[in-house]
């Protein structure tokens, strides 16, 4: 399965890189991209309405602010869309997080925290693991890594 990452602006990549390491820690290929539902919209439209043909199973989308990518991604396409909201100057990123997650009944988008990149990669990792035998493999051996190193921790 493929993964399509895309995000509203270049000032969201610091945050979104996050979600290309870890798929590139599971294996997982992705393609990536900066699109705006706003400032493009047309181009949006024709990529997100393609997505699927080109063998996409799972869209990441970050957005900032009147963060409409991810919802309107859920609206043009069957796939699962898992959003995140990017950290905002001037509101913190709760306008992000509240645009994202109020979606009507119907469409929903998968909304992870503030600029939870790295979750929302897990998510399609999760997601992935459900057909490929190879990536569920991988993220038993994540989980137990991670278990032991809370368990392992000395303070
Ligand atoms: C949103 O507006 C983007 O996702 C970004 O988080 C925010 C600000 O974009 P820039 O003005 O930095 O390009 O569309």
């Amino acid at each position: 399965m493929k993964v399509s990452i895309i995000m509203g602006s270049t000032s969201d990549l610091n945050v979104m890189q996050a979600a290309m390491t870890t798929l590139e820690e599971f294996g997982i290929e992705y393609e990536k991209r900066v699109i705006s539902a706003h400032r493009t919209p047309q181009f949006f439209s024709e990529y997100i309405s393609k997505a699927e043909e080109r063998g996409i199973g799972v869209v990441i989308a970050g957005a900032g602010g009147a963060a409409h990518l991810p919802g309107m991604a859920a609206a043009m396409t069957h796939l699962p869309v898992i959003g995140v909201p990017i950290q905002t100057q001037a509101l913190g990123g709760m306008d992000s997080l509240l645009s994202i997650v109020q979606m009507p009944s119907g469409v929903p988008v998968a909304t992870m925290a503030i600029n939870g990149a790295k979750n929302a990669a897990l998510y399609a990792v999760q997601i992935a693991s459900l057909t490929e035998a190879d990536v569920k493999e991988k993220l038993i051996e994540f989980r137990k890594k991670q278990a032991e190193k809370v368990l392992n921790a000395t303070i």
